[in-house]
């Protein structure tokens, strides 16, 4: 979703307001958006196929390995062409898989240092708590696999960390980035912090607290406030 709105924010004509209302219709009964559950490279400004977890990860590793080597054989001592950084968010469903797993492991040998990873660690997949399955120590994991470690330890209401941390990522060099955020899932829903804010509809009170918070009004939909509009 977070992409989707992006699209229709920086302008793709594509992306219009009533392709993000059919955001996750299935496809099937006659029913078309663009707003698949999963983004498809069939659509316009989507440049990956994702949806399968720990995709995003090893994709991020193939786009900076690819950005340092057009800076090896484009830049010059004088003209630095390419300086690209490439940012990556990720969840902890992402990080239990394979494939993330092993291009971690490359990302680090090859001291991937403009890879920058925001880990949303939520602590909640869709099936219930993460302790279920995984309590392994991720920080020591990525430290251990040659990355760089930074902690944000409150994510939901702390954004001003979250930007110091990103300018900390910004001007690290030698090794790839975590950042650990810790977040809650679901917050400002009675749903808040359980599996159950992972997917599905939230009830209609605490969309409606949400939009208050975000300073909109109780009932609006798919609106974007002219502040918000005339940033972008
Ligand atoms: C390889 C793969 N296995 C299983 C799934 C199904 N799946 C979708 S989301 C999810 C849990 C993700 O949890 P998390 O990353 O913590 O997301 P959050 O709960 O924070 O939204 C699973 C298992 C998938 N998309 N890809």
């Amino acid at each position: 979703m977070f992409l989707y709105v992006m699209n229709h924010l920086v302008g793709y004509d594509a992306w219009t307001t009533d392709e993000l209302r059919g955001y996750g219709s299935p496809k099937t009964g006659g029913q078309s958006t663009l707003c698949h559950a999963h983004p498809e490279i069939e659509c316009p400004a989507i440049e990956i196929t994702t949806g399968p977890l720990g995709q995003g990860i090893a994709n991020a590793v193939g786009l900076a390995i690819a950005s340092k080597n057009m800076a090896a054989n484009f830049n010059k001592t004088d003209i630095q062409m390419i300086k690209s950084r490439v940012y990556c968010m990720t969840g902890d469903g992402c990080l239990m898989e394979g494939v993330a797993l092993e291009a971690i492991s490359l990302a680090g040998s090859l001291n991937l240092d403009n890879l920058v990873v925001m880990y949303d660690n939520n602590q909640v997949t869709c099936d219930g708590p993460l302790h279920w399955i995984n309590t392994e120590d991720i920080n020591t994991k990525m430290r251990s696999s040659g990355w760089k470690v930074i902690n944000v330890d409150d994510g939901t209401y702390d954004v001003q960390t979250i930007v110091a941390a990103l300018r900390l990522a910004h001007n690290s060099y030698e090794k790839p980035v975590f950042i650990n955020i810790r977040t809650i899932i679901g917050v400002g829903t009675c749903v808040a912090g359980s599996a159950k804010a992972h997917h599905g509809g939230f009830d209609t009170e605490s969309i409606m607290h949400n939009k208050s918070l975000g300073g909109l009004p109780h009932t609006s939909t798919h609106a974007v406030p002219p502040k918000t509009l005339k940033f972008f």
